[in-house]
């Protein structure tokens, strides 16, 4: 049925691009190393017969079964964050080009298209918004404004990049007609690994807002300059991230501080600017709002009080997503009909599912995280658990072309 071999040693062909010595890659979307793993990608594709079509956001698809009627779409993200792990994407993607192999392989003929999908720029590491491609997909961004944005390592625009890598392609984004979507991922959290359950029926997923500050302090002599007369952008950036952690636990949710810059980052200066940038995340968008609106109103506050000055720029603001319950049902079915034992589940982690909600009834498919961990070079999944995942894959889209 799946073979898994094949599939382990693919992510593992994989893992070579970006790789890092320590383990783990480092593939940032539109980079060489994600060149070089969409390259290694279309090759399978093209193996496998599948049509392959490039669209204007780089988004790459591999279609099984030339007709109008709307297909059944399944894939995931091949960039990764910085020094992150070898499955995170990659699981999707390749679990995905396994069932359709197999599929092939036994014989199955399909009464409607299946697509293969690699979305560009799913982290949103080194391009903001995360989750583009798929988004752009879902007409959620206008491609033109997408061309525009440029890298937060090198400022180089997405068209420029997708230029540079051979895969600024012609088709309109979200042109091919799909019906449903589903997505193999690891659940880059503990849940499933401390339950010992095999797979997770992803009903739902928590909303994320992104938000950048950039501080406007003074510089100034980090031994005469007397506290009272500090205007010290670095304090207020320390003041947010534990405020940020304070009014997560109120609030029932998550909240982050991954960047946090300063400048000009001396050993004996305050600082003069700091860019910060706020990750807060909640299941029930009230909540989120009320988050964000007490954060705000704190680095209001904090930054009067110390004499600092910011400006606010909005990154993302995704709202939480309810998934298929049709397809979370036929995964939870499939799972026990292949004796694994299976819960439902809200993601933490933002993906290109909650976008392909917005086009068709959508869900994912979660495997479990060793130790829960992600987005580090240490982020595992056993190859039976992959297996596992790309059985119910296999099961639940076996019904669906049927
Ligand atoms: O941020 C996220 O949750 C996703 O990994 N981009
Ligand atoms: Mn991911
Ligand atoms: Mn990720």
């Amino acid at each position: 049925m799946i073979n898994s071999e094949r599939l382990s040693s693919r992510i593992e062909e994989l893992s070579q691009f970006g790789k890092l010595p320590k383990g783990g890659i480092t593939r940032l979307a539109l980079s060489k190393e994600d060149k070089a793993a969409r390259d290694l990608l279309k090759k399978w594709m093209e193996e496998l017969e599948l049509k392959v079509v490039i669209d204007q956001m780089g988004n790459m698809m591999g279609i099984w079964g030339e007709s109008d009627t709307p297909g059944i779409a399944i894939g995931s993200h091949l960039d990764s964050v910085k020094e992150g792990g070898n499955f995170d994407g990659p699981v999707g993607v390749i679990g995905a080009l396994e069932v359709i192999q197999s599929l092939k392989e036994n014989g199955i003929k399909p009464k409607k298209p299946v697509i293969l999908i690699n979305f560009t720029n799913e982290e949103g590491v080194r391009f903001t918004p995360d989750m583009m491609g798929s988004l752009a997909f879902a007409k959620g961004i206008d491609v033109e404004e997408a061309w525009k944005i440029k890298a937060t390592n090198d400022g180089k625009t997405i068209k420029e990049c997708l230029k540079e890598i051979g895969y600024l392609g012609k088709e309109i984004p979200g042109t091919v007609n799909i019906e449903n979507y589903i997505e193999i991922h690891i659940e880059q959290g503990p849940i499933l690994e401390s339950e010992e359950i095999n797979i997770g029926a992803v009903s739902q997923l928590q909303g994320i807002y992104w938000t950048e500050y950039i501080l406007h302090g003074k510089a100034s002599h980090a031994g005469t300059t007397p506290l009272s007369m500090r205007n010290d952008a670095g304090f207020v950036a320390g003041c947010m991230i534990k405020q940020i952690r304070k009014l997560a636990k109120k609030h029932k949710g998550v909240g982050t501080v991954g960047v946090c810059e300063l400048s000009p980052s001396q050993i004996n200066a305050t600082s003069e600017t700091v860019r910060i940038i706020a990750d807060i995340r909640h299941p029930k968008e009230k909540k989120l709002g009320k988050f964000q609106d007490d954060f705000d109103a704190y680095v209001s506050k904090i930054t009067k009080k110390e004499g600092v000055t910011f400006e606010k720029k909005e990154l993302v603001r995704f709202t939480p997503v309810q998934f298929s319950e049709k397809i979370v049902e036929l995964i939870s079915k499939k799972s026990s009909e292949l004796g694994l034992t299976c819960t439902e589940m809200t993601s933490g982690a933002g993906h290109d599912a909650q976008m392909m909600q917005r086009v068709c009834p959508s869900a994912m498919i979660f495997i479990p995280s060793k130790d829960g961990l992600s987005h580090n070079p240490k982020e595992f999944s056993t190859e039976k658990d992959i297996e596992n995942g790309a059985k119910v894959l296999y099961e639940v889209l076996k019904e669906l072309i049927n």
